[in-house]
């Protein structure tokens, strides 16, 4: 399938009914800050390069961020994060993703999620991982990527989870930040694991910028290779 077909399933899911029901409801009520503004309220496709080799997986969008402007990584502090650290290393034409018409251009990189829905607490159930796996998938025989980056446990879970599905060989995937694997089978992937740029991450200094940008110089590295 393209990856305009793919698009087109992701944005009409209704499969999970507390999601669809959450996104909705959020689109609704809003939150002061952007009570004047739009929200989009349905599944996000990924976002990027079309022909990307790099895949960056990451949880799901957040109620005011992606679920409120429609594009992945955008318009939240997670967004923020992680465009600039693509952008400082040449895979963004610029550091800010903050609506869909900033003219945001990603370079061999395209941004998606394990799950498609704003959840609430920014936790999906496991059913709902489940039911929102078959996106990813497509994406993932779409990109057949040189190179994944895992934000966070739940997008390693995630990944794991579609390695074994595919029948894919990667030996065992541990949680660690600046991890790298690589697979057995197919030979030419690796995946780079990271701490999700979530604020409750950012604002601990848990993941600092620095952690971040050496993650991407790394998958850029990769991909120059
Ligand atoms: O206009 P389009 O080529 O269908 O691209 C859709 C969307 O993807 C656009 O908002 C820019 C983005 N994009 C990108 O980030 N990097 C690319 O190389 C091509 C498109
Ligand atoms: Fe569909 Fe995924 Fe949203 Fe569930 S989370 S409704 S499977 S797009």
């Amino acid at each position: 399938r393209d990856l305009e077909m793919i698009n087109e399933a992701i944005v009409h899911c209704r499969r999970c009914p507390r999601l669809v029901e959450w996104r909705e409801k959020v689109a609704q009520t809003k939150v002061r800050r952007f009570r004047d503004e739009p929200y989009w309220g349905k599944p996000l496709p990924g976002f990027g390069d079309p022909h990307a080799r790099l895949l960056i997986v990451g949880l799901a969008p957040a109620a005011h961020g992606g679920n409120r402007t429609g594009r992945m990584f955008t318009g939240d502090d997670s967004g923020d994060w992680l465009i600039d650290a693509l952008y400082q290393n040449g895979l963004a034409n610029q550091p800010v993703s903050r609506s869909i018409d900033d003219g945001l251009v990603l370079h061999e990189t395209y941004l998606t999620a394990a799950v498609r829905c704003a959840p609430p607490d920014n936790r999906p159930t496991p059913a709902e991982a489940r039911a929102c796996a078959p996106y990813l998938q497509a994406e993932w025989q779409w990109f057949n990527p040189r190179v994944v980056v895992a934000l966070g446990r739940f997008a390693l879970e995630a990944v794991r989870r579609l390695a074994e599905t595919l029948g894919e060989e990667t030996g065992p995937l541990t949680f660690r930040h600046g991890a790298e694997f690589d697979w057995t089978r197919p030979t030419h992937r690796t995946l780079l694991v990271s701490y999700h740029p979530s604020r409750q991450n950012t604002q601990t200094g848990r993941l600092t910028r620095d952690m971040l940008l050496t993650v991407m110089a790394r998958a850029r590295a990769i991909l120059e290779d």
